[in-house]
């Protein structure tokens, strides 16, 4: 329908956008023009703004839809929604759990046994020929029975952990409040980093978590260390991260999220113990047609005044 708009439409499931286009929803312009443009002739007419983690509807854009009803989410994680600013209005956020949990966490095993066996880097030096000039790639590291440290034990660190168990990992994990799980507990995220070979971050992102991993952090996780981050860039001290890879003071990172998506820095481009995906995490069909269907369910719920299935706020 024509009240709704869509921002990041590029980011979502082409899908559900093709479907809420031909319903005649808008799609939120690139230039900063063009917005002020749609602003000036829909502004009043929108209801509806499905945003996502690529780009949220800010304070800002919220104001300035007088009529706005519904801010739903494609994805678990709202951080780039004011949701703040929506609830003063007494609009609902949804977001859309639980369904690309196994996903993301499957792609937090895949990064860290690339990141401690050099699937990627090890690649990249047999397409070079470098096994040939240069002999055998070096040793790597066993995942198995490895340490594992959790940061954020929600439902996605609970899978992510279920996951390690198959490996026969030693599971450890951080999080706001202590669970009823039969993992050990660690008062900070920097006693974690210190007991684990990995540290895998699953914690939401927005201001509570902001830099959480920081510079102490990594340097507790030590030269024998990798950080697995399949959570949100904002989490990590990223300039922190640099610097330790750079050093050596870590022994590698796997990283879907950045500070600002899409950017990543040259830096980590250029090291060889960095292993680097384009926050592609909940980026299977499955899981994205999932995702799409639990936003429609939460648009249908409320243009028939029902329960919102998913809301946050
Ligand atoms: C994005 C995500 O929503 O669920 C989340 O929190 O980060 C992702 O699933 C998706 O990439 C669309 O931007």
């Amino acid at each position: 329908m024509s009240d709704t708009l869509i921002l990041g439409a590029g980011g979502l499931y082409p899908p559900l956008v093709e479907q809420l286009v031909d319903d005649g929803a808008l799609t939120w312009p690139h230039g900063g023009a063009d917005r002020r443009a749609m602003l000036d002739d829909h502004a009043a007419d929108i209801r509806v703004v499905v945003s996502s983690a690529g780009v949220g509807a800010d304070a800002r854009l919220i104001d300035a839809l007088p009529n706005l009803e519904l801010i739903a989410n494609f994805g678990v994680g709202y951080d780039a929604t004011d949701v703040d600013a929506a609830t003063a209005r007494g609009i609902p956020v949804t977001n859309t759990p639980d369904v690309l949990d196994d996903c993301v966490a499957d792609l937090a095993i895949g990064l860290t046994i690339d990141v401690m066996r050099a699937i990627s880097a090890s690649d990249r030096y047999a397409r070079q020929g470098r096994w040939k000039s240069d002999g055998p790639y070096p040793l790597q590291r066993r995942v198995t029975g490895a340490k594992v440290g959790i940061l954020g034990l929600g439902r996605i660190g609970q899978a992510i952990a279920t996951r390690f168990e198959g490996f026969r990992c030693e599971i450890r994990y951080h999080n706001r409040s202590r669970k009823d799980v039969a993992y050990d507990y660690e008062e900070s995220p920097a006693a974690l980093a210190e007991w684990a070979d990995v540290l895998v971050v699953a914690t939401p992102g927005g201001a509570q978590t902001k830099a959480l991993v920081d510079a102490d952090v990594l340097a507790a996780l030590g030269e024998n260390g990798y950080l697995v981050n399949i959570a949100r860039g904002s989490v990590v001290d990223q300039e922190a991260l640099i610097e330790a890879l750079q050093h050596d003071a870590i022994a590698g990172a796997a990283l879907d999220v950045f500070t600002d998506e899409p950017g990543i820095p040259q830096e980590l481009c250029d090291l060889d113990t960095v292993v680097i995906t384009p926050h592609v995490a909940s980026a299977t069909h499955e899981t994205r047609r999932a995702m799409a269907d639990v936003v429609l369910a939460n648009i249908d719920a409320h243009r028939a005044g029902q329960e919102l299935p998913t809301r946050v706020n």
